[in-house]
């Protein structure tokens, strides 16, 4: 893989998205409006990597799709990934004052504010997504199987329930098999979906499908773990967020349990699982073997 091509392919998916987000915004600062809708468009102008959206539009064409319209269905699951960083940061969990290189949306507003925009951010998503169904001309049984998937990735079998498990094992010992568990569902559940809402947009058939749900239940953990080791290693600078966050709330990561090499190992292997789903469901995609590859190896 070269870095290169995973640059273009975040590119294209920014793109892709970025215009859905900002017009999201606008209509956000009518309504609600105030305070809330200018800090709704705060947090989702924020310039994320746009990793998950890159994921979708990449998991669309591997099924087949071909529409520019993918957009908004990329731009509905950075919604819900924008609002789990907008509440992470909150005191009540990470206590965090930066994000994406700005301040977080709790210390450029204040913390009710946040609270109640990262709520708000979770039903806009939801009409991101139908909105982009209906561009594409999905029916009503896409859309809601869809919808389904993200919200269950995003609630207490998904990044709710890893998150709750994450907050509860802070200070405390874990062994890899409960760790595995956090990552898989705090990270690795969107991630996976976001896969997967990729494949069924296209219409892909069950087997694309499965394929693309084991390539991005592979990717999701290396994901998190790559995050565990830039979190240890990187700078605030080259982050955007602020560096050594684990280790100063004692979190369980994988660098803390296993050791950096042994972390950037598991973080391999699970990139090279990825790609062999893909071997083996017959599904041929540069993007999806570039985006693993990038997903370990990215310095941000
Ligand atoms: C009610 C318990 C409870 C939880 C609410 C806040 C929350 C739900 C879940 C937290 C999920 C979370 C923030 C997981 C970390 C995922 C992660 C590695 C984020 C960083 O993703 P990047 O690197 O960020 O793609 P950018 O900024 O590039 O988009």
């Amino acid at each position: 893989m070269s870095f290169e091509s995973a640059e273009a392919l975040l590119t294209e998916a920014r793109d892709l998205t970025d215009a859905r987000l900002a017009a999201r915004a606008s209509l956000l600062r009518r309504s609600p409006g105030g305070r809330d809708g200018e800090a709704l468009a705060y947090a989702l102008g924020t310039a994320g990597k746009r990793v998950r959206p890159a994921l979708v539009l990449a998991s669309y064409r591997a099924a087949g799709g071909r529409s520019p319209g993918i957009g908004g269905i990329a731009a509905a699951v950075e919604i819900v990934h924008t609002y789990s960083l907008v509440h992470d940061d909150l005191p009540c969990m990470d206590d965090d004052d930066q994000r994406r290189g700005r301040p977080t949306t709790h210390m450029e507003y204040d913390v009710a504010t946040a609270t109640r925009v990262g709520f708000v951010m979770v039903p806009v998503a939801v009409e991101e997504l139908a909105d982009g169904a209906a561009e594409l001309g999905l029916d009503t049984a896409r859309l809601g199987r869809m919808a389904g998937i993200l919200l269950e990735a995003s609630g207490i079998r998904g990044m709710v329930g890893g998150q709750w498990l994450d907050l509860e094992a802070e200070g405390r010992t874990l062994d890899l098999s409960e760790l595995v568990e956090i990552h898989r569902r705090k990270t690795g559940a969107l991630i996976e979906a976001a896969c997967v809402i990729g494949a069924l947009a296209a219409g892909g058939d069950p087997a694309m499908v499965a394929t693309l749900t084991a390539y991005g239940r592979e990717i999701g953990v290396a994901f998190q773990i790559a995050d565990d080791l830039l979190d240890a290693t990187a700078t605030t600078e080259q982050l955007g967020k602020t560096a050594g966050r684990d280790a100063t709330l004692e979190k369980a990561t994988y660098v803390s349990v296993l050791g950096q090499e042994a972390a950037r190992q598991e973080a391999l292997r699970h990139a090279e699982a990825a790609r062999s789903a893909l071997a083996d469901g017959g599904v041929r995609s540069d993007a999806l073997l570039t985006l693993a590859g990038y997903i370990v190896q990215r310095r941000s």
